[in-house]
């Protein structure tokens, strides 16, 4: 059994340039683990609490040196001597030196740069793959990509209201052509904005962020890239999209406002029922299989207006809604609010709970989704979570950024791996 000999953490920067943190796990082997962790833009109010330093002078307050102290100094010490391979105990250990409900203490990305350099290290020490020592010898399903081809809302300057548009190719017969699907679709798109004068240049998870004219005009353009790609809409490739709408929601007067990011054409204050109906319209104009964050995530009565409204039809994700959560999504199967949930890692902050969060999704038939962050490293460790757990779904961003296709590129590698024993999912309309 081999135990922790070392652990060490330094500031890096994200696909942003801005500072993050990554840790080394060194075993008594001198085995290495080393992990870092991505950032959210557009964050949910319950996430786990990212520590920064806020010292304006430097990096404008973003700095991590104290979540790299709080590695070094404080869990460090409490971990070396453990065993390398008991994950629960150890990620159970940091949450009670946290002593904290949203690890405000220590930092989530402190303890989370530990909890997956430590599963890191685990499956390099056995000289297994990642997704094998997480989930076993049945690690076989290979996730369908959202792929994002628009960057919108929080995360470009485009003046789009809501934050993603992503493609989905529904039926491939493996993760590589889905990723060809997704390709040519992009590069279509890239060739009409092209010709039509607007800007090809790419937002915060690499789709492109022009000077559209609204919501539909971004639907349409997608359409047509789907059509002159060869594509048939809905029965080959279907559209998801991320509102992110507790980013445009007016707490106070309690209306969504589509000129938050939009002065163009978003001149639109629309009622919770409103802003039901114009996306219940939407899903019948477009074939759009997949709303993210379609209401505020505390505006409980909305998202019971949108699920019933819509529910059955498509799949309804929660993001800042469930963060990740237990807690959360508990409330959410409670209130029979949405169908699904997005998964990240640094919303909850250790390995362990975000497993029991997925957990908790499947034994009361929510879907999973695997996400990465708006900021993000190389590390590709999500890419083998979701084969790991056999996870049908994966939102990582565009067909560019290294950041984004680093993902993509492990699932290649993991799907070459696994040869003729790969599961590649299709799409299920099915969301009762
Ligand atoms: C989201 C995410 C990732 P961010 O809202 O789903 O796409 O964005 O990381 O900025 O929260
Ligand atoms: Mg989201």
């Amino acid at each position: 059994m081999s135990k922790i000999k070392s652990i060490h953490a330094r500031q890096i920067l994200d696909s942003r340039g801005t500072p993050t943190i990554e840790v080394d796990v060194i075993t008594e082997q001198n085995i290495l683990g080393r992990s870092s962790v991505p950032s959210g833009a557009s964050k949910g109010e319950n996430e786990a609490f990212e520590l920064r330093d806020n010292e304006k002078d430097f990096f404008c307050g973003k700095g991590v040196l104290k979540a790299v102290c709080n590695v070094n100094k404080i869990i460090s010490p409490e971990l070396i001597g453990k065993s390398i391979f008991d994950q629960i105990y150890i990620d159970k250990l940091m949450l009670e030196l946290d002593g904290t409900i949203n690890k405000k203490r220590l930092g989530a990305n402190a303890i989370l740069a530990v909890s997956l350099s430590v599963a890191k290290a685990a499956s390099n020490e056995l000289k297994i793959p990642l997704r094998q020592y997480i989930g076993g010898i049945y690690a076989n399903t290979l996730p369908i990509p959202l792929i994002n081809i628009v960057n919108g809302g929080r995360h470009s300057n485009a003046p789009i209201t809501f934050q993603e548009f992503m493609i989905i190719p529904v039926k491939a017969n493996s993760f590589l052509e889905s990723l060809q699907m997704g390709y040519k679709v992009f590069y279509q798109l890239k060739d009409i904005l092209q010709k039509r004068g607007l800007s090809t240049s790419v937002g915060d998870e690499g789709g492109f962020s022009p000077n559209f004219n609204g919501i539909e005009d971004v639907l349409d353009h997608i359409l047509d890239a789907i059509h002159m790609a060869n594509y048939v809409p809905y029965d080959q490739i279907g559209i998801a999209i991320d509102c992110a709408a507790s980013e445009f929601y007016n707490k106070d007067y309690k209306y969504y406002d589509y000129s938050k990011f939009d002065n163009k054409t978003g001149n639109s204050k629309k009622s919770k029922e409103e802003h039901v109906n114009y996306l219940s319209y939407l899903i019948k104009r477009y074939p759009i299989i997949s709303i993210e964050d379609g209401m505020d995530q505390n505006d409980w009565d909305g998202w019971k207006l949108l699920t019933d409204e819509i529910g059955t039809d498509i799949q309804l994700v929660g993001d800042d809604l469930f963060v990740t959560q237990t807690r959360k999504l508990n409330e959410g199967i409670e209130k029979k609010i949405a169908n699904s949930i997005l998964i990240k890692v640094n919303q909850v902050g250790t390995l362990t709970e975000t497993i029991e969060t997925i957990n908790l999704a499947k034994k009361n038939k929510y879907r999973n989704i695997i996400s990465h962050r708006s900021g993000e490293t190389e590390d590709s460790f999500i890419s083998d979570f979701t084969v790991a757990l056999n996870i049908e779904q994966i939102k990582t961003g565009s067909i560019c950024r290294s950041e984004r296709v680093s993902k993509y590129n492990q699932l290649l590698r993991i799907e070459e791996e696994l040869g003729k024993h790969a599961y590649y999912p299709i799409w299920n309309n099915n969301t009762e």
